[in-house]
């Protein structure tokens, strides 16, 4: 069972036992001993069923159950054997002597139904605060139960000087007034502590390097070219293939902005206009490592681009590979309405005759690729197609008709990828693939989502496959090993970051949000390090949606999924999935100083507070506000 399967497995144990503690308790309020005890019987099973469901999942890492296993448990195995001890044998002697109709005592349904309260507090923690259990969460916790036992009690209480009142009155308003001042005060305790400020997050002043001066080269390499371009951001009404007119943000009026294309060494000057876009624009070289000043990170690297406003980019294409470039100021919107395009940089000596760049777009639920119209392709040509996914989600690919070969992933080539066929390929948010091959005597039709997406045509119709069964093909294990650049179980710097769902700050303002280690951008602290370290990432998914991990700035070498090693080709990726309960090890040298913004590439999910940032010591910001900014929809 993968670890996606145990969680949710886990929450319907917990939602259960919820389930049969209040119906325990509802049953005996309704005299019904007799069922009440059944249910008891059973609530104590589903109890021990949870605890079984938890230690399993805990052999997948203990971020997956700290909550669980300090809080929850405790508290509902506490709750739920006083309920044993209190009505277990008061149920017994009821169903032994004259069964239904025997009076319940109040005490016996205060138990059952505060077992149910702990059981659903347990599983509130995990759904509001999640990983790591802070104090507050747990003060919070415990004093809600109180404070349902507690007005339950009061609710079920015998009139004043009734004989079956296990309590005289005064003794109960007693033990009610103590009982509410420690619930209170627990509870005041907790918020107070919740409302703590993290660790603070310094940015900007002090002596150091500026992002500002962090800027790319003034000049091409010998040989090499400028290429100049200037893309005006505006709002367009773009026409799809299909025929239907779509409201836009285009660059240049184009969705995808134009094609920027350059052979290594070449120098990339960009100027970036705003024309309209009132909520501003940036533009992002995404898995490009460009100078930290160049990266397009709003609040950080530079002032968001208002109407009316430019700024100017330039880098040198020393590295070649497929790429894309995109808005950073609420991306979620800008990315989603079309400001995006391609950025392709090809060696002198590019082996491929036929090459398609190929980015994958949706539009108001319409799956687009861009440049997808039929080729025809002779047989014997050498085809490279670059798949991009400008998409927050991820797309699965095939390729019917040839044999091919996974050159490069997010830019950089694999070593010695083999040839491969009748497997499906899983593109990340954000993330690219180069497939190539030579073109067989037949057509060759690229599937994308298990339609037709591209059309080589050679000779007749491609093969009618059953794509939609194909495996998946596994990146990690694919290619041939090589020796890595450096020794990641010696790193310099370990962070952890447990992504999850729960209640946090995100831009000032509490929300249900996307969360890093339980906090949302910017109270996540920063990721310190210093060039020349070599730093590590465990990235581990304890939420039910996948996660697009995207570092700016750096590509990080795979290391692991899920404990076992990666054993292919070195692989090295900007943007890489981590699917619910999955665990990731990466590595990365820290040879780019700068401050660069370390978020998931769901970008709605960033906006919903999935971000932080990665410092270099002695690197400086004069840029402010938080990221992606005030103004933003
Ligand atoms: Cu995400």
């Amino acid at each position: 069972m993968t670890t996606g399967q145990l969680i949710i497995v886990d929450h319907a144990v917990a939602l259960l036992s919820i389930a049969t503690w209040f119906a325990a308790g509802v049953t005996l309020a309704l005299r019904r001993t007799r069922l009440a005890l059944a249910l008891l019987v059973v609530a104590v099973l589903v109890t021990l069923t949870r605890v079984a469901s938890v230690v399993v999942l805990a052999g997948r890492g203990w971020w997956f159950v700290q909550e669980k296993v300090l809080l929850g448990l405790p508290m509902l195995g506490a709750a739920g054997l006083t309920a044993v001890l209190v009505a277990g044998p008061r149920l017994l002697a009821a169903r032994r002597s004259s069964g239904e109709d025997q009076p319940a005592g109040g005490i016996v349904i205060v138990s059952l139904l505060t077992a149910a309260y702990a059981a659903l507090a347990g599983l509130g923690v995990t759904f509001l605060a999640g990983y790591p259990l802070r104090l507050s969460t747990a003060l919070i916790a415990v004093s809600l139960v109180g404070a349902g036992a507690l007005l339950t009690a009061r609710v079920l209480a015998p009139p004043v000087g009734n004989p079956d009142s296990p309590l005289g009155i005064s003794r109960r308003r007693f033990i009610g007034l103590a009982g509410g001042a420690v619930v209170v005060s627990t509870a005041g305790t907790g918020v107070g502590l919740s409302f703590l400020p993290a660790e603070p997050v310094t940015m900007g002043g002090g002596p150091g390097r500026s992002v500002a001066d962090l800027r790319g080269a003034g000049a091409p390499a010998p040989g090499g070219t400028v290429r100049r371009h200037v893309l005006a951001a505006k709002k367009a009404t773009v026409r799809l293939p299909s025929g239907r007119d779509v409201d836009a943000w285009a660059f240049n009026g184009e969705v995808p902005g134009p094609a920027i294309t350059a052979i290594q060494g070449d120098l990339i000057e960009v100027k970036l206009r705003n024309t309209d876009i009132d909520d501003g624009v940036t533009l992002h070289w995404h898995g490009y490592d460009v100078p930290c000043g160049e990266d397009g990170a709003p609040g950080v690297t530079q002032d968001v681009v208002a109407p009316g406003q430019e700024f100017g980019y330039r880098f040198r294409a020393d590295q070649v590979g497929t790429y894309w470039y995109h808005t950073h100021h609420a991306s979620h919107v800008g990315v989603y309405k079309g400001l995006y395009g391609t950025l392709v940089v090809t060696p002198r000596d590019a082996a491929e005759q036929v090459d398609l760049t190929l980015p994958v777009h949706t539009f108001d639920g319409t799956v687009v690729i861009a440049g997808s119209d039929e080729h025809t392709v002779a047989a014997g040509t050498r085809v490279r197609l670059r798949l991009i996914n400008t998409d927050s989600d991820p797309h699965r690919f095939a390729l019917a008709g040839a044999p091919f070969r996974v050159a490069a992933v997010d830019g950089r080539d694999l070593h010695q990828p083999g040839e491969v066929s009748g497997v499906g390929l899983r593109l990340p948010a954000g993330g690219r693939y180069d497939l190539v091959f030579a073109m067989p005597d037949r057509s060759v039709a690229l599937m994308l989502d298990n339609a037709r997406g591209l059309w080589l045509r050679s000779g007749g119709e491609p093969p009618d496959q059953d794509i939609a069964s194909w495996p998946e093909l596994d990146l990690l294990r694919y290619g041939t090993p090589a020796a890595a650049p450096f020794d990641a179980d010696a790193a310099d710097r370990h962070f952890t970051m447990v992504l999850d769902r729960g209640v946090a700050m995100v831009d000032g303002s509490p929300a249900f949000a996307q969360t890093v280690n339980g906090r949302g951008h910017p109270s996540i602290p920063d990721q310190l390090v210093a060039e020349g370290e070599t730093v590590r990432f465990t990235v581990v998914n304890r939420s039910l949606e996948t996660h697009p991990w995207h570092l700016h700035g750096h590509s990080v070498l795979i290391l692991s999924r899920d404990g076992t090693p990666s054993s292919g080709s070195p692989l090295w990726m900007d943007t890489f999935d981590v699917r619910p309960g999955e665990v990731w090890e990466v590595a990365f040298r820290a040879a780019n100083p700068g401050i660069w913004m370390n978020h998931c590439h769901n970008l709605p999910h960033a906006h919903q507070g999935m971000m932080l940032r990665l410092r270099y010591e002695g690197v400086t910001t004069q840029f402010h506000g938080s990221h992606p900014g005030p103004g933003m929809p």
